[in-house]
């Protein structure tokens, strides 16, 4: 085989080194204007980001996320008897921006469960996990359903929420004070596994009790999660800020006109389980 001449092999290396910078650039161009922007899938970790603009309480319904839920487990509170699988329970309390998406993963310390054990029986109670998979974190790791709510959302409440125990404890309050399970059945929206009801009725009925329109999403034609907005004092505020996305027909679109809110206790095999985080 011939030599090539030193300087040849000096250029050679040159231009690998150049091509591999410049794939670097194009890799981490992606992802950090992801973060920066705030992805609608969410940012990578740790990156600063700029203020959120509002917040949104998303609730979600058991009766139609156990149905899909059929392996138990310990963490799984849709196997935890026969309480709280008809009201809404706590999915995260998210910072959210005008323009439809959302800042994640903020800077921010991880999640310390010691750091909410006062919380943690009422966190059973009104924001259990409905399933027996691990949440992915921050940090590239699994962890709880708390600790991917805390570290993908908490971290990014700042400045009106600075830390791991207020951030439950807020959500914990406004959930408490926006009764929506409550408003619902008062106007005649009970669980059931035969009734359909008017998609603008329910998002009417809360209208009425909170004066703000909520966001709804629904699996199967079965309402799946119901999302209340507010301003960073906690004043409800409407889900929809863009006018020509004003119709709630819209902002609900994968709910269609008439909507079930299943009825689904945990069955007998589920019974002796007890959720334990
Ligand atoms: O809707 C699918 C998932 O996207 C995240 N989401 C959605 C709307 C919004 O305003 N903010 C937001 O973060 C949620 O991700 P999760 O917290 O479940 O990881 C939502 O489930």
């Amino acid at each position: 085989m011939a030599f090539l001449p030193i300087q040849i092999v000096v250029l050679m290396q040159l231009l690998m080194i150049l091509v591999a910078s410049l794939c670097l650039m194009k890799i981490n161009g992606v992802d950090l204007g992801e973060e920066l922007t705030g992805g609608v899938h969410g940012g990578g970790s740790g990156q600063e980001q700029r203020e959120f603009d509002y917040f949104k309480l998303a609730l979600q319904w058991p009766g139609t996320i156990c149905q899909g839920n059929h392996r138990c487990c310990a963490s799984n509170g849709c196997c935890q008897g026969s309480n709280s699988l008809s009201e809404f329970t706590i999915h995260g309390l998210w910072p959210d921006y005008n323009d439809g998406s959302w800042p994640a993963c903020c800077n921010g310390p991880r999640y310390d469960s010691k750091e909410i054990s006062t919380l943690t029986d009422v966190l059973k109670k009104y924001w259990p996990s409905l399933s027996c998979s691990k949440s992915s974190t921050c940090h590239g790791g699994k962890g709880t359903f708390w600790a991917h709510e805390w570290e993908k959302h908490g971290t990014c409440c700042s400045p009106v929420i600075r830390d791991e125990y207020s951030y439950f404890l807020t959500a914990i309050n406004v959930y408490s004070k926006y009764n929506v399970t409550q408003v619902l059945n008062e106007a005649g929206y009970l669980p059931s596994n035969s009734e359909k009801y008017p998609l603008g009725g329910i998002i009417a009925a809360i209208q009425n009790a909170f004066h703000a329109t909520p966001e709804l999403q629904c699996k199967g034609g079965a309402v799946e999660e119901l999302r209340l907005c507010f301003f960073k004092d906690f004043k409800p505020r409407d889900c929809i800020s863009e006018p020509h996305i004003k119709s709630y027909l819209v902002a609900s679109s994968s709910c269609p006109k008439y909507v079930s809110l299943p009825d689904v206790q945990a069955s007998s095999r589920y019974a002796d389980t007890r959720v334990a985080f």
